[in-house]
């Protein structure tokens, strides 16, 4: 049987339910087998913590690659998230390059922005970084913060429809598909927009007033994972929104819980829903 392997760079937040310890079991769930680089290894997440420790991972990357590369470990998929460094994004450029197997995607959830702002300790450089690795991606996840800091477009909170037309012409432009989150067009709901071959479809789902920490990774974890699975890319980006919707509603209420989703409960729903 044809068994994939996927690489996911992305740090390791301790504790936080987000990068690495949302990605790996979420992807071991789909089916595949998953390598890690991380990133970067911090004591907690950086939204809503004081005083995390962080330790950037960037001098290990290269001899890490050189010793993969030397024992033919190659990718069915790669896919990156929360990165340390923007001297890490050539490497981890690098890292694709010469790891994917031939016609494989790269999946890149430019993860540095939410609700209008950059997280702490990403600027400009880093930014600019994230626009060459999104340059090289075949498929995309950013939310509207991200798409609008990649696009250089204005962020808006309120928009209508031509709005995320422009954005998802932008980022399209390089040839790859766009995953555009967080897209909502009335209080009650919220969605995904997803441009292909020059086509946006959008897929509508409830929205849950409180926000959680660590969505987008369930949610970029769980597209990367079915898509690699070989489900459509509109079946991936579905399978995903109904997922994070899950594990939301799952947390939702317990004010003891306030730095992640409580995902675990609902991995038997996405087993279930992977395969129908
Ligand atoms: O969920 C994105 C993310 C991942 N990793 C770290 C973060 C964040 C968002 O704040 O701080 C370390």
């Amino acid at each position: 049987m044809d068994y994939k392997r996927i690489l996911t760079v992305q740090d390791i937040s301790c504790i936080g339910q987000c990068s690495l310890t949302v990605a790996l079991p979420l992807l071991s769930a789909c089916g595949i087998e998953t390598a890690v680089l991380p990133s970067a290894v911090l004591s907690t997440h950086t939204g809503g913590f004081k005083g995390y420790t962080f330790r950037d991972l960037t001098e290990d990357m290269p001899a890490i690659t050189d010793h993969w590369e030397k024992e033919k470990l190659y990718f069915d998929a790669v896919y990156t998230g929360y990165l340390g460094s923007a001297r890490q994004i050539a490497y981890v450029r690098d890292i694709a390059k010469r790891l994917l197997k031939p016609g494989c995607p790269l999946i890149v959830d430019p993860a540095m922005a939410d609700n209008g702002k950059l997280y702490p300790g990403f600027d400009s450089d880093f930014v600019e970084s994230m626009k060459e690795l999104v340059f090289d991606a075949d498929y995309i996840l950013p939310n509207i913060t991200e798409a609008s800091l990649l696009t250089g477009i204005e962020y808006r909170e309120s928009y209508r429809e031509d709005y995320i037309e422009k954005l998802l012409d932008a980022l399209s432009a390089s040839g790859g598909t766009v995953i555009l989150t967080g897209v909502s067009y009335d209080p009650l709901s919220t969605g995904v927009a997803v441009r292909q071959s020059g086509k946006t479809d959008y897929y509508c789902h409830k929205k849950i007033s409180q926000g959680c920490h660590g969505t987008g990774d369930v949610y970029a974890s769980v597209f990367a994972g079915a898509l690699t699975r070989g489900k459509s890319v509109t079946d991936a980006a579905r399978i995903a929104a109904d997922f994070t919707v899950a594990c939301i509603e799952n947390t939702v209420g317990d004010d003891t819980h306030r730095y992640g989703v409580k995902f675990e409960p609902c991995i038997g729903s996405l087993i279930s829903a992977l395969d129908d």
